[in-house]
């Protein structure tokens, strides 16, 4: 059983409403990767609520929790619409090994495709071989154009002609990879401030989008990434990954909370439809689920 499913149940078991209900409730919370501070402001609301009288059963109290859950993910529940205005529009890609950058562009391409829009790849992970091998296949999977070099090579360079071939194109969007780095890897954090100048030099307004792709099953961790990767390059936007594992993303609530960044997509499995655009009251409806 998960976390939240957990929490669910504590409500309903035969305990009253009282302190000790909510403690527990407390402690679930924050083993479920929820944060500190949107813990309190979920456990404060009931609490209040509870003094005054306000919650007449496990129902009303369950139900109030999950209000004040998706009120806090509703202030970053923002999608990425693409401005027909931007053409093309440059997503970068960042995040650590293995988060599932690559088969997260895979399936954003599938899904700004399906909208009709024209979408154009760059193989910027030149770290290794099979990251290069993988955008590729994607593309021929999707019929769209990927712009790659050999491993090794410059990625921004690859970055930089995958963004002069999608303007000369007129494609409505280009979506970057990049080498998994950690944020204490400096090194190539240099390498990801160069691709953000090279981007630059042919529309200096690129790239209005960057997605951190983050695990669920980073849990804690994932809101210290958000945070230095904020710091080293700017993030615009947040995938989260992964759902479809044991992970729930509990951390999301922690990163809306504290970060105030919009949470774009969830990502929950493998294939290419394993993707949709976040939506907080969902989020919340099937973390208790099941
Ligand atoms: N179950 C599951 N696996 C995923 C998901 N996203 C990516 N993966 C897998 O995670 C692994 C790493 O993904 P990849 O895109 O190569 O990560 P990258 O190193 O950040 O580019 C691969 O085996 C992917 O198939 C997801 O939403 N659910
Ligand atoms: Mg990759």
């Amino acid at each position: 059983m998960f976390k939240f499913q957990f929490i669910k149940k504590l409500f309903f078991g035969k305990k009253a409403l009282d302190g000790a209900l909510l403690e527990e409730i407390e402690t679930m919370l924050l083993t479920a990767d929820v944060g500190v501070s949107a813990t309190q402001q979920l456990i404060a609301t009931l609490t209040q609520k509870l003094v005054r009288k306000e919650l007449n059963d496990a129902d009303a109290a369950f139900k109030s929790l999950q209000d004040e859950m998706k009120s806090i993910l509703q202030a970053n529940d923002t999608p990425l619409v693409l401005p027909p205005t931007v053409k093309p529009f440059v997503i970068l890609v960042i995040g650590v090994n293995g988060a599932g950058k690559t088969t997260t562009i895979g399936k954003l391409a599938y899904y700004y495709q399906k909208l009709g829009k024209r979408v154009l790849l760059a193989a910027g992970d030149t770290f290794r071989a099979a990251a290069i091998e993988q955008l590729k296949v994607w593309g021929e999977k999707l019929n769209m154009p990927v712009i790659a070099q050999a491993q090794g090579s410059d990625s921004a360079s690859v970055v930089f002609d995958a963004l002069s071939a999608a303007k000369a194109r007129d494609l409505d969007l280009m979506i970057a990879d990049t080498a998994g780095r950690l944020h204490t890897q400096s090194p190539l954090l240099v390498e990801l401030q160069k691709i953000r100048r090279v981007l630059a030099k042919i529309d200096p307004t690129a790239p209005h989008e960057v997605l951190l792709v983050l695990d669920a099953v980073f849990g804690q961790n994932a809101l210290v990434q958000v945070k230095q990767f904020q710091e080293a390059i700017g993030v615009t936007g947040i995938v989260m990954t992964k759902l479809d594992g044991t992970a729930k993303g509990g951390s999301l609530f922690a990163i809306a909370k504290q970060t105030g960044l919009p949470i774009r997509f969830i990502g929950f499995g493998e294939k290419i439809e394993d993707l949709e655009p976040f939506n907080a009251d969902q989020f919340v409806q099937r973390l208790f689920e099941g």
